[in-house]
């Protein structure tokens, strides 16, 4: 029998897999269905302190291997995520799901993150610090200083559970650089990656970019992140501390999607693209496929292989 149960800060999740944040998470009929699916848990759209509408349309558009989008943080602002985590939590004490938070100021960061500590909410808080698709406002993620900055005045009064959601990085000099910051503070989890942020897709039978907002500028998630987002799992699992799990996002289509992430050293996975085209049918065909792939190897459960990639120097 293989089990596809992990467990992150202490908190123990039936299944490995759920979706990540800003993929049909937006309303409560959203995340009931996420409730009511084989996923191991939710995520919530990523709330700023009041509601906002986002982007301009066209704001997303699919592509042969992935998407590309532009949405600019469209939530029903925090109070009602709050208030939706804090209900779910009282009908189902033993869940711990993720409460998604994206401040475009350090200021509206410190403020939510004040509210939920001051709230009954006890669980999981991803702070988004890669957003790369609000107009005027660079991600904080690529801002060392910055990111040191805002977990430094965060964990001065947090003392509830956080991770924080990353941007991917394309050289070892910066994996080195942000897990130096990360390291300092008592995260219970990264999540890597968000979408690799300022993209152009343009058509040339049209000569036009593909969506509105910035021009035409986006991010890319979909099959074609994948490697990106092993490389940061797998440079980050090989420099955080080990009480700070991974959860892997990127380029997920399949159960061998998710057995990768896991080699590299995720202990949970987010599903975003793929995830907004299949819906939560997409949790049992890939619960389904990776217990194949563990069945066959002859392991039970993820530890079995987590983080035990293999490379030419082994
Ligand atoms: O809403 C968005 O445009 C958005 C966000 Br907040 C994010 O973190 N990542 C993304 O690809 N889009």
């Amino acid at each position: 029998m293989t089990t596809l149960t992990t467990t992150i800060g202490g908190r123990t999740f039936e299944n490995c897999m759920m979706n990540a944040a800003g993929v049909r998470c937006q309303s409560d009929e959203d995340l009931t269905t996420i409730i009511n699916s084989n996923a191991g848990a939710y995520v919530t759209k990523s709330a700023t302190p009041q509601q906002r509408a986002g982007n301009p349309s066209p704001r997303m558009k699919t592509l042969p291997k992935g998407c590309i989008n532009s949405m600019g943080l469209p939530n029903n602002g925090l109070d009602y995520y709050l208030n939706f985590v804090i209900a779910d939590q009282q009908q189902r004490p033993d869940a711990t799901n993720f409460l998604s938070i994206a401040g475009t100021s350090l200021a509206d960061n410190l403020s939510m993150l004040h509210q939920i500590q001051d709230s009954a909410y006890e669980g999981f808080v991803e702070l988004n610090l890669s957003c790369p698709n609000v107009p005027g406002h660079p991600q904080t993620g690529y801002d060392f200083e910055q990111v040191d900055t805002t977990l430094n005045q965060i964990f001065d009064f947090y003392t509830k559970p956080l991770g924080v959601k990353l941007p991917p990085y394309f050289d070892l000099v910066h994996f080195d650089q942000i897990a130096e910051v990360l390291n300092k503070y008592p995260l219970t989890f990264v999540t890597t990656i968000n979408s690799i942020g300022n993209a152009l897709v343009i058509d040339p039978q049209t000569e036009r970019v593909a969506i509105k907002p910035k021009g035409g500028f986006g991010g890319i998630g979909g099959a074609s992140v994948k490697p990106t987002a092993l490389a940061n799992v797998r440079g980050l699992a090989l420099r955080l501390n080990p009480s700070i799990a991974i959860v892997g996002v990127g380029g997920i289509l399949s159960g061998e999607d998710v057995f990768e992430h896991i080699l590299c050293g995720a202990s949970m996975v987010q599903i975003g693209t793929q995830f907004g085209y299949e819906g939560v049918n997409l949790f049992d065909r890939l619960s389904k496929e990776l217990d194949d792939i563990m069945a066959l190897k002859g392991y039970h459960s993820i530890e079995d292989f987590r983080g035990k990639l293999k490379t030419f120097d082994d």
